[in-house]
C-alpha cells in the first residue's frame, strides 16, 4: 500500500470530465429519422424494466443540450463524455448515414467546443439498431463489420473536431448482461450466444478502431472502456483463488487478452469449453482486435467478491451476481458463489471501496506499460431529494467522490499515467433495468419538469475541476 498523499492536487492537463450515454438521456427517440434500438425494444418488453419506464422522453437532452452545455460550463468541466446513438445515424444499421442525425451530435459538440469543454465520443453504449437485431445481433459475425463501416461513417463526419473516441462502453454488459443473463437488451439467455457476442465485440473494436484511424487525423485518440472487475476471493483457499481466476478472465481476460496482448487467456477457452468450441473464432481474428491504442478506459463502481461454490455460506451469497435474472451472466462458472462485500453501500446496493479504484488503476499501470489510462466511469446512485429550499444535497456523493479522487491521486502518485476522470454522470437519467428509481446524477433532474438542479456535489466537483485539487469534505 501506498502513503497517502499530503496535498491532494491533481496534474494541470488532468480532464475533469463527466459521462452520459445516448439512449439513458437523449429522449426524442422518433425524430429526425431515428429508429428503434435494442433497448427501445426492450424497455417497451412488459417486465424488462422497473414500472416499465422507457428512454422514450429521458431527460430531453436532445432537446435541452444547449442548457446541459451550459451548466457543464457553469460548474467548471473541462471534458464531456457522450454516446452517439447508432440508430440516429443508420437508422438500419446500415448504409449512408443520415445527415439529420450527424448533425445533432455536430451541434453538440460545437456547442461544446465554444464553452472549451473537450468532447470524448463513444460510438457504441449498448444500444444496438434492432435491424441488426432482427439479423442476428452480436451473436452474429456480420455485426462487427456493420459497427466498423458506422464507425468509419462517424469517425469522417466528427474526426475534424473531435479528438478523443472510445469505441465500445462496457461490451461484458452487452456480451453477458444482453444475451445471458438477459437484464439488459435484447433479453437473450443463451450462454454460447454471449461468448460469441463477446467475441463478436472483440473483432467490432478491432475492426472499428481501423476504421476510425482509416478517416481521422493521426492526433486523434481512440480507446474502448471496459468494466474491469476488481475481483477479489473471500480466502486464499486455492478453491477459492481459482474461483477468483475464472471470474477474473470471464470479466477481463475476455477482453483484455485479444485487445491489449493479441489472445484469448487459455484457462477462459478451457473453462468454456463445455459452452462453445469456439469456432466463431476464425484466422485472423485476433490480428484485427489487437490494435495499438492511445489509451485505455476503466469503468469502476464496486469490487467483485467470489468464492468456490462448495465454500459458499449462502446467507452471505449476493443475489445480484446474476442481476435480476435466474440466468447467470457468466458462462463456465457454475461452480463460483459471489458473496456480499462488507461496508457502507449506495442505492444500487454495491459497497464503497476506493481501494479497488486505485489497485485496478496500478493493475493496467503494470499490464499495459504506457499506456494512458482514464477513469471513464466512476459514480454512486443516492436517494436524492430537494429540501424544501429546492436544493438538493448530497454529503454522500460528495464523500464517495473524494475517496475514488483521492485513490486516482494516489495511483498518480504511484506512477500511473491517469489522463482524466468522467463522473458518472453528469445528471438523472434512465438507469436502464432500474429504469428512473436510480439517481447517479450530479445534477438533480425533476422528472416532472425536467429541471435541471445542480446538486451540492456539482458543486464540489466544479471547484475541484477550477483548481485541480479536491475541496474539502464538508457540503
Ligand atoms: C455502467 O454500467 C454503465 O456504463 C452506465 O450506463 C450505467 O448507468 C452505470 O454504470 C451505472 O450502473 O456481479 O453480475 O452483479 C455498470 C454496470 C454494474 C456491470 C455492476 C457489472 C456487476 C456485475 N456494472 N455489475 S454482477
Amino acid at each position: 500500500m501506498s502513503e497517502p498523499v499530503p496535498s491532494v492536487t491533481f496534474p494541470p492537463a488532468f480532464l475533469w470530465g463527466a459521462a452520459t450515454s445516448a439512449y439513458q438521456i437523449e429522449g426524442a427517440v422518433r425524430e429526425d429519422g431515428r429508429t428503434p434500438s435494442i433497448w427501445d425494444t426492450f424497455s417497451h418488453t412488459p417486465g424488462k424494466t422497473a414500472a416499465g419506464e422507457t428512454g422514450d422522453i429521458a431527460v430531453d437532452h436532445y432537446h435541452r443540450y444547449r442548457e446541459d452545455v451550459a451548466l457543464m460550463a457553469e460548474l467548471g468541466l473541462t471534458a464531456y463524455r457522450f454516446s452517439i446513438s447508432w440508430s440516429r445515424v443508420q437508422p438500419t444499421g446500415r448504409g449512408p448515414a443520415v445527415q439529420r442525425g450527424l448533425d445533432f451530435y455536430r451541434r453538440l459538440v460545437d456547442e461544446l467546443l465554444a464553452h472549451g469543454i473537450k468532447p470524448a465520443i463513444t460510438l457504441y453504449h449498448w444500444d444496438l439498431p434492432q435491424e441488426l437485431e432482427d439479423a442476428g445481433g452480436w451473436p452474429e459475425r456480420d455485426t462487427a463489420f456493420r459497427f466498423a463501416e458506422y464507425a468509419r461513417l462517424v469517425g469522417e463526419a466528427l474526426g475534424d473536431r473531435v479528438e478523443q473516441w472510445i469505441t465500445l462502453n462496457e461490451p461484458w454488459c452487452s456480451a453477458f448482461l444482453g444475451y445471458g443473463s438477459g437484464v439488459h437488451a435484447p433479453g437473450r439467455t443463451d450462454a454460447a450466444a454471449s461468448l460469441r457476442a463477446a467475441h463478436h465485440l472483440n473483432l467490432a473494436h478491432g475492426l472499428g478502431t481501423s476504421a476510425l484511424r482509416s478517416v481521422m487525423p493521426a492526433r486523434n485518440s481512440v480507446a474502448v472502456s471496459l468494466n474491469s472487475a476488481v475481483v477479489r476471493t473471500v480466502s486464499q483457499d486455492p478453491a477459492d483463488l481459482a474461483a477468483g481466476r475464472k471470474i477474473d478472465d470471464l470479466a477481463n481476460g475476455v477482453f483484455h487478452g485479444p485487445m491489449l496482448r493479441g489472445s484469448y487467456p487459455r484457462t477462459l477457452l478451457e473453462a468454456t469449453s463445455p459452452i462453445t468450441d469456439w469456432s466463431h473464432l476464425r484466422d485472423g481474428d485476433l490480428e484485427a482486435i489487437h490494435q495499438p491504442l492511445d489509451a485505455l478506459g476503466l469503468n469502476y463502481y464496486t469490487p467483485t467478491l467470489v468464492s468456490a461454490a462448495s465454500s459458499a455460506d449462502a446467507s452471505t451469497r449476493r443475489a445480484d451476481g446474476h442481476g435480476l435474472s435466474d440466468h447467470s451472466p457468466w458462462p463456465g462458472a457454475d461452480d463460483v458463489a459471489f458473496h456480499h462485500t462488507s461496508g457502507e453501500r449506495t442505492e444500487m446496493g454495491w459497497s464503497i471501496d476506493p481501494t479497488g479504484l486505485h489497485e485496478l488503476i496500478m493493475r493496467y499501470t503494470r499490464e499495459a506499460p504506457g499506456l494512458p489510462l482514464y477513469v471513464t466511469e466512476n459514480g454512486a446512485a443516492y436517494d436524492d431529494k430537494p429540501d424544501p429550499d429546492g436544493r438538493v444535497h448530497d454529503p454522500e456523493r460528495i464523500a464517495y467522490l473524494h475517496g475514488h479522487l483521492s485513490a486516482v491521486r494516489r495511483a498518480i502518485a504511484d506512477g500511473a499515467d491517469v489522463r482524466g476522470y468522467f463522473l458518472w454522470s453528469l445528471m438523472d437519467n434512465f438507469e436502464w433495468a432500474y429504469g428512473y428509481g436510480k439517481r447517479f446524477g450530479a445534477v438533480y433532474v425533476d422528472y416532472a419538469t425536467l429541471a435541471r438542479t445542480p446538486k451540492s456535489s456539482a458543486r464540489w466537483y466544479g471547484r475541484a475541476a477550477r483548481t485541480g485539487a479536491l475541496p474539502p469534505l464538508e457540503d
